[in-house]
């Protein structure tokens, strides 16, 4: 029997702003895995769309003056046009709100109504009385039950991560206009996500993919299952049935519309969608980490709920970080694809490499520009692009091509070598150590014809010499098939250069091996540019410069009136005394002479500052600040310092204790 057909898609990006690194470190990966498997010859579907339901778009929308429609048709023709720029190309990019998907999802909430899986109850919704509305989700913002970090109405995306249910928020505030929420009892519809334990955990035990998506979700489930309500109070989104008030939860929509665009695919080439949805399959779900929940519990729960086949596996990448802080688009830690690199002119195949390269795909990415360029020039030019310019150069110049001959033994154990190595690592989602294994063979290329030095040789032994170059032509043919799904224009450059007419994408990783075929070729041109070390930091600096201007706009500095500065009285004090505060690691307790009077003060400085250093020094006092017990020590002002490590404020001519600072 044949194995059963391979459909893989990328987690839906939201119609409410541009395509950025966050968005490529899942997509790369998922395009790379899709074109290696299909040039070993599998049948693959690769589908995915733009998610246009649910709040993130309705508020963004609102912000902006336009509908829920407009704004995702904008940037689902964003996302459409960017992924293909970076050489992403799905056989379907369809919208979770085109009818396929309100069909199929009506279809699904349907059917899993008539299997009791759905039932009705009353919850207390954040209600903002100015505005008049139930606020669901990112309508409201407030503090996490769990971790009391601040969050927003259906995750806590600030703290621990936690999905939240309508009505489970502390504090709401209705994030439209401010104002402090009010919960109101309203009628919505849950998903008895809870029957499905028994059924989940033996499944997430068998899924495939990558060890992360598994391991969380069975540990959560293993923690807490409760029901899910999938219904919201909103406008925009597929209809809940037989309730004109209400639309089901985005979360329900968009997986379903995995389904629905399979479908569009379907109808489109002929072919039947079923023998992806239903029964046994090979769905095989690229997500960000952040998504893990709702793809390994919420989803199969739903599918098998409703009677279709689950997924195979789940495949889920670890967190970005950029300049080595956390991605963050609100704190200018991000790079956007278009404005930043690829409007810029640098090539789609440099990015891919490094989102591919960096690290293991479930591990922490860092993306700098400096690494960037480190990584650029130090691999992809040094190592493969050197190789395969020295060769064909070569062989252009004294043979005017590639020489008859047969590939030595050892050279193609190494190639048969490799090809195993990339095609296990591959299978298991571990890019990086494919693409390691690419590269190698393309320095082993290196050493070959450094340590052979055809130049040489070809004074002496022409035949020897053309021996060497065919070896090398064979591995720089191997590299290119390799390097396809990883960077595939520059391996379609190279195999061209190599004197193919054909596409290097309509063959097999298998022809790797084939004898590379003698002939001419077309005079070489580099394969790559380096980075260049001017536009690294040019680059560098128009990121700072992002992280900068966001800093000043986040920083809500409050103004304060000349008066209400004259309030606080500042004066210079000599420290008369100093001592530890008795069991605290961090406070000393002064006696500080202000001139009329001494005043006793609690600093938090016992970590910077010997006691008996304090002694003497003339340093600058807030006196009028209530005064305050720390640690049972009754404090009566505030000595002024500055930086993490409390650098004091001292005058830079000696004044007189009590000198007022104006
Ligand atoms: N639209 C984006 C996210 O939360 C969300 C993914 C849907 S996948 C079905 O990452
Ligand atoms: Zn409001």
């Amino acid at each position: 029997m044949s194995a059963p057909p391979l459909l893989v898609t990328c987690g839906l990006p939201y119609t409410n702003g541009p395509c950025h690194l966050g968005h490529l470190r899942t997509y790369v990966p998922a395009d790379c895995y899709v074109r290696y498997m299909r040039r070993l010859g599998e049948e693959v579907v690769f589908v995915c769309g733009s998610d246009n339901h649910g709040t993130p778009i309705v508020v963004s929308a609102e912000a902006e003056g336009v509908t829920p429609r407009q704004m995702s048709e904008k940037y689902h023709g964003h996302f459409d046009s960017t992924f293909r720029r970076m050489g992403v190309v799905f056989d379907h990019f369809g919208m979770t709100d085109d009818p396929a998907n309100h069909a199929r999802t009506t279809a699904i909430v349907q059917e899993l109504i008539r299997k009791g899986y759905v039932y009705s109850q009353v919850v207390h919704q954040a209600y903002c009385t100015r505005c008049k509305r139930f606020l669901p989700d990112r309508y409201v913002e407030g503090i996490c039950p769990h971790c009391g970090a601040s969050a927003r109405g259906d995750e806590c995306d600030q703290g621990c991560g936690k999905h939240l249910e309508p009505g489970e928020i502390k504090e709401p505030v209705c994030k439209v206009c401010g104002m402090k929420a009010e919960f109101r009892d309203q009628e919505h519809f849950f998903f008895r996500l809870s029957a499905f334990k028994n059924y989940l955990l033996p499944y997430l035990d068998a899924v495939r993919g990558t060890a992360n998506a598994k391991n969380y979700a069975i540990g959560w489930i293993k923690e807490d299952l409760h029901d899910w309500c999938i219904t919201r109070t909103l406008d925009w989104g597929v209809k809940f049935p037989g309730r004109d008030d209400l639309v089901v939860y985005v979360w329900v929509d968009a997986p379903i519309g995995y389904i629905a665009f399979t479908e569009e695919w379907a109808k489109k080439t002929g072919k039947d969608w079923k023998r992806y949805w239903c029964g046994k399959n090979r769905v095989t779900h690229f997500i960000g980490g952040d998504i893990i929940y709702h793809h390994c519990i919420f989803w199969p729960a739903l599918l098998h709920g409703a009677g279709y086949g689950v997924p195979h596996a789940i495949v889920a990448s670890g967190m970005l970080k950029v300049d080595d802080h956390k991605f963050s688009k609100s704190r200018g830690y991000v790079v956007w694809t278009n404005e930043d690199y690829l409007d810029r002119g640098l090539p789609a195949d440099y990015l891919r490499y490094y989102l591919l390269a960096y690290t293991s795909h479930t591990r922490e990415l860092n993306f700098s520009w400096n690494l960037f360029a480190e990584r650029i020039n130090n691999e992809v030019v040094n190592i493969f692009g050197n190789f395969v310019n020295r060769t064909l150069q070569f062989a252009h110049r004294e043979f005017r091509g590639i020489p008859e001959g047969r590939a030595d033994p050892a050279i193609m154990a190494e190639i048969e070598k490799t090809l195993e190595t990339v095609e296990r690592y591959m299978r298991e989602y571990e890019f990086k150590s494919a693409v390691d294994a690419i590269m190698a063979l393309a320095a082993y290329g290196n050493t070959y014809v450094q340590g052979s030095a055809p130049w040489k040789l070809v004074k002496t032994d022409k035949a020897a010499a053309a021996q060497v170059i065919y070896n090398c032509a064979q591995i720089a043919q191997a590299v290119a098939l390799l390097i396809e799904p990883v960077m595939p224009a520059k391996a379609q450059e190279c195999w061209a250069m190599l004197g193919y007419t054909d596409e290097v994408a309509s063959h097999r990783i298998g022809d790797a091996a084939r004898p590379v075929p003698a002939g001419e070729i077309p005079a070489p041109r580099p394969l790559f540019t380096r980075m260049e070390e001017e536009q690294v930091k040019m680059l560098e600096a128009l990121l700072q410069k992002r992280v900068a201007d966001a800093d000043r706009k986040s920083e809500k500095i409050p103004v304060v009136s000349f008066e209400e500065f004259q309030k606080l009285d500042i004066r210079t004090g000599r420290v008369l005394s100093c001592e530890p505060v008795p069991k605290s690691n961090k406070l000393l307790k002064l006696i500080v002479d202000i001139g009329n009077e001494k005043r006793q003060i609690v600093a938090g400085m016992q970590q910077f500052y010997k006691p008996e250093e304090m002694v003497g020094k003339d340093v600058v006092v807030v006196t009028n600040l209530a005064p305050a017990k720390i640690f049972g020590v009754e404090s009566n002002g505030m000595i002024l310092a500055a930086g993490d490590t409390a650098s004091l404020l001292i005058p830079l001519r000696p004044v007189e204790p009590g000198s007022k600072i104006r």
